[in-house]
């Protein structure tokens, strides 16, 4: 017997998913590199998707060769942020990525709960700006969790505060580190972007205009 719709949620990872925040990102790590005397290619930044922020420093700082204190990355990473919510605080709708909020009607209209599982802190903003925060029914982002991805923490907490059975969720993820983490959750994963960055994924899709709520419930159902 198939579950019931309202016993299915979507956890939806957010930059890279929802939303093209990575060039944000990239631009204000890059101009925090250089003004430490080094360079910081597009080709690293692929390795910090879903990273949290302070993982993400450490990352950098290595690759550039530079060792600080902690109480100095605590303020390389406040002024990283700084120039990167005044990007982000221009973000518009039109910055939504292909078929989501197709999909998002259509998970509203069919009664199937939304949630957010981002390794963000600056998620609120981000979903404000873009016109989406709406649709969640929870949102659980890098304010809310201990553990980095793949840790599954930040999924079982939405599966949690939507009121659901972690098995009966499915995770939209564009970063290895996230479909592991919804693999160590024992849910279903979707990976948006390429087959070769997402392995494990139940299904890998090009953006969210590839999939169906037919095809969610589906693969809930182990139908897919
Ligand atoms: P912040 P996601 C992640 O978002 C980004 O992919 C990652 O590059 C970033 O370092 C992390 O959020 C933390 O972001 O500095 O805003 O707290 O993909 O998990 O939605
Ligand atoms: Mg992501």
């Amino acid at each position: 017997m198939n579950i019931h719709t309202d016993k299915i949620g979507c956890l939806f990872d957010l930059d890279g998913v929802l939303v093209d925040t990575a060039v944000y990102h990239y631009k204000a790590w890059k101009a925090l590199a250089n003004r430490l005397g080094f360079d910081f290619t597009e080709a690293q930044n692929e390795h910090l998707k879903g990273v949290n922020r302070m993982r993400s420093l450490e990352m950098i700082l290595d690759w550039g060769g530079v060792s600080k204190t902690e109480a100095e990355m605590l303020e390389l990473a406040a002024s990283k942020n700084a120039e990167y919510v005044e990007m982000i605080s221009k973000m518009t709708a039109d910055e939504v990525l292909p078929g989501t909020l197709q999909l998002l009607e259509q998970l509203k209209a069919a009664g199937i709960k939304i949630a957010l599982g981002s390794a963000s802190k600056n998620s609120g903003m981000i979903l404000e700006r873009t016109n989406l925060a709406h649709y969640f029914d929870a949102i659980i982002d890098g304010n809310h969790v201990n553990a980095s991805k793949p840790d599954p923490e930040v999924f079982l907490k939405g599966a949690e505060a939507l009121g659901l059975e972690p098995a009966h969720c499915i995770v939209f993820e564009d970063a290895q580190a996230g479909v592991q983490a919804a693999i160590n959750g024992g849910m279903k994963v979707i990976g948006v972007g390429k087959q070769n960055n997402l392995k494990g994924a139940n299904m890998v899709i090009k953006d969210l205009s590839e999939i169906s709520v037919s095809q969610i419930i589906d693969l809930v159902n182990d139908k897919a």
